[in-house]
């Protein structure tokens, strides 16, 4: 009697539509999961990701069961448990004696690697699958990159556009704009509120993973008090339906608006569900694109939201792909200070980098444009080192892996890929985070200062960036006439931008180890 499939299934790939599973017969297969401290430790990752990736997997599993597939399922603390992929998949290829693994790639480049090493490794035939749940299949995006040394979002955007059909008047892009942004950058209004996302209070098996998670990831980053997030594809789906009735209408306007104490905003908050597979991105756009056609939300709130998923989500996919290994290690602009240790703490006076710490650390997320323009903006201007941010990023977000982390973090954020990516560094002093949110009123510092005692940090150290990298940005058609500014102001008001980014740099103090990685491994 040949065995059975054998059919692992790996934590961001909780969808029965997945490619592995389509296609194979109930009676005639085994789905392996395993919960291994390998994935749980390669970073050490927010309490409150690996709670959610352990209770939607052990969910999954559930569903799968009652759906009538035969799931063998590993749990960490299992006694056996080898503690890795390869590991765990050689225990059950001697256990069922599989004719064939079945398996959709790994989403990382980590656990590709490792992935690619199977078919060598086991007495069985091995199938990689492609993951069909992106929109764009790998070679379509290397061959839309090949020959450009600029992969601008916005052209493969189009692309997108036009092979999904959405929002598309025939040939034409709907209203006749592929891209609304310019009415969605409204700064917050006084007393700007969103209606609350739909929360999930933690069920018996969330609970148990809960306890699991404190008793063995004590000392990673993050708190579990506030865990709300969907676990279930009807969870999932629920969340969704909340987004589309109460949400969306302002989702355009208000995307880059930061308001303190205000976590959510208009945002979805569905990329957690999105990456485990709990949902899929183009159902998801279909019905952002029926709210518009029935009249219950703008085209700008639409087109945006839209944008940010077949746009941005499976952009930096494929630029992932595309630039691997490169991009783990790029660093053109040189950047070498260690992250400072508030990034951990959250404690530091200024307000605006405070509150996204706080907001990261309580509910695992924080939104684009805090991530972008607070968070990351500070990183690239202190000229922190890509290693240290990109592991600061992969270890906070519930929603962090690295195939959408990376490309984020080191070619948006840190201009670190020489703007293959960005047509110029997303760098902006004081001005811009006091025109787009309310955090300035309650901070230390004050926008409106320029240099010395009481000044934004971000003034000074904006100046001190552009200095630093002139050779490099003058040339940039984007960024090169701000040069103009800074010769204008004369050499003595120079020299007080430089002193004061200066003697800022040189308070700060650096995260010490242990924080992101175990110190043993
Ligand atoms: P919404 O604002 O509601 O957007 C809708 C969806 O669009 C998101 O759910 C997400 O799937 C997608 N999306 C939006 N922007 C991006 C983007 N830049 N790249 C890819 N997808 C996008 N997103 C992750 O999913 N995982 C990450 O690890 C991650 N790291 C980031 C790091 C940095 C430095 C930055 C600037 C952005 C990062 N993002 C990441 C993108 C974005 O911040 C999050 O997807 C978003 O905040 C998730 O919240 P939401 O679901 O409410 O998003
Ligand atoms: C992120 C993560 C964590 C923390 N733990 C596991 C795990 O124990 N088992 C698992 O199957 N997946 C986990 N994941 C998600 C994986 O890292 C993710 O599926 C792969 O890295 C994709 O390449
Ligand atoms: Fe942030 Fe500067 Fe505003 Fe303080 S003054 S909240 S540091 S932008």
């Amino acid at each position: 009697m040949p065995g059975p499939v054998l059919v692992p299934i790996l934590g961001d790939q909780l969808s029965r539509q997945i490619a592995s599973i389509r296609g194979c017969a109930k009676d005639d297969t085994v789905i392996l999961m395993m919960e291994v401290w390998d994935e749980a430790t390669y970073v050490k990752h927010h309490k409150q990701k690996i709670a959610l990736i352990f209770s939607a997997m052990r969910h999954f599993a559930d569903e799968l069961r009652e759906a009538g597939w035969t799931v063998a399922y590993v749990k960490l603390d299992d006694k056996d448990n080898a503690g890795s992929f390869t590991g765990e998949l050689a225990r059950a290829v001697e256990y069922h004696s599989p004719r064939l693994i079945r398996v959709v790639e790994a989403g990382e480049w980590r656990v590709r690697q490792d992935m690619e090493q199977w078919p060598d490794k086991f007495p069985c035939d091995v199938e990689i699958l492609r993951d069909d749940r992106f929109i764009c299949p790998q070679p379509e995006f290397d061959e839309w990159a090949e020959g450009r040394t600029e992969l601008r979002m916005e052209f493969f955007y189009r692309e997108m556009r036009r092979k999904t059909g959405l929002l598309m008047d025939g040939d034409k892009p709907e209203g006749g704009e592929w891209n609304y942004d310019s009415e969605n950058r409204k700064p917050p209004k006084e007393g700007l509120a969103a209606p609350e996302r739909a929360k999930f209070e933690p069920d018996q098996i969330t609970q148990q993973v809960i306890e699991l998670v404190e008793d063995r990831f004590r000392d990673h980053f993050g708190s579990l008090d506030k865990f709300e997030w969907p676990v279930t594809r009807e969870e999932a789906e629920d969340a969704a339906d909340a987004f589309f009735a109460e949400r969306i209408e302002c989702f355009g306007p208000y995307q880059d608006a930061m308001v303190a104490g205000e976590d959510d905003l208009f945002h979805s908050m569905l990329s957690t569900s999105l990456n485990l597979g709990l949902l899929d991105p183009l159902d998801l756009c279909h019905r952002a694109e029926q709210a518009y056609r029935d009249g219950k939300a703008p085209l700008n709130s639409v087109e945006g939201f839209i944008r940010q998923i077949i746009g941005w989500r499976e952009y930096v996919r494929g630029f992932y792909w595309n630039q691997m290994p490169h991009l783990q290690t790029a660093n053109e602009l040189k950047a070498q200070r260690g992250l400072p240790e508030f990034y951990w703490t959250g404690e530091t006076d200024m307000a605006c980098i405070a509150d996204c710490i706080r907001s990261t650390r309580d509910n695992a997320h924080a939104h684009h444009i805090q991530r972008l323009m607070v968070l990351g903006n500070f990183a690239l201007l202190a000229g922190i080192t890509p290693r240290d941010v990109q592991d600061w990023f992969l270890v906070v977000y519930a929603d962090a892996y690295e195939w959408v982390e990376l490309p984020n973090v080191s070619a948006m954020i840190l201009y670190a890929d020489g703007g293959k990516l960005a047509s110029k560094p997303y760098a902006a002093s004081g001005n811009y985070i006091n025109k787009m949110s309310n955090y300035c009123a309650g901070c230390a510092y004050s926008p409106n200062k320029k240099t010395g005692e009481g000044a934004c940090p971000f003034n000074p150290l904006y100046w001190h960036f552009m200095h630093r990298h002139r050779d490099r940005l003058e040339k940039n058609r984007r960024i090169g006439r701000i040069y103009a500014n800074w010769d204008r102001m004369g050499s003595e008001k120079q020299q007080d931008y430089l002193r004061s980014a200066d003697r800022f740099l040189d308070t700060l103090t650096p995260a010490g180890l242990g924080w992101a990685r175990r110190e043993d491994g």
